[in-house]
């Protein structure tokens, strides 16, 4: 399943979440801290702390900090 590294309040994530949404995607939610410095478990993840950061475990793929680029890698999905 598709994870989401992101906060609540962070308006790159809210565009991601709707777009998931809309697309009728199921995901799991990473909650991140707002403080980037206390993103450890995402700079393990994906080298880097900025959100939102989307990861496809099956095909081994990391969509970090980019909200268009992950739109357009959920909208490739579901063509
Ligand atoms: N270019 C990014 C911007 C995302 C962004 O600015 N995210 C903020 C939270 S709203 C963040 O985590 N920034 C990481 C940082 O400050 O290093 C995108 O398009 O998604």
């Amino acid at each position: 399943m598709l994870e989401l590294y992101q906060f609540e309040e962070c308006p790159y994530c809210a565009r991601v979440r709707t777009k998931m949404t809309d697309l009728g995607i199921d995901y799991i939610i990473r909650n991140e801290p707002r403080d980037k410095a206390g993103r450890e478990r995402l700079k393990k993840i994906s080298g880097q702390s900025g959100v939102p950061t989307l990861v496809d475990p099956e095909k081994d793929i990391v969509i970090a900090d980019d909200d268009d680029a992950i739109i357009e890698y959920l909208e490739r999905l579901k063509r």
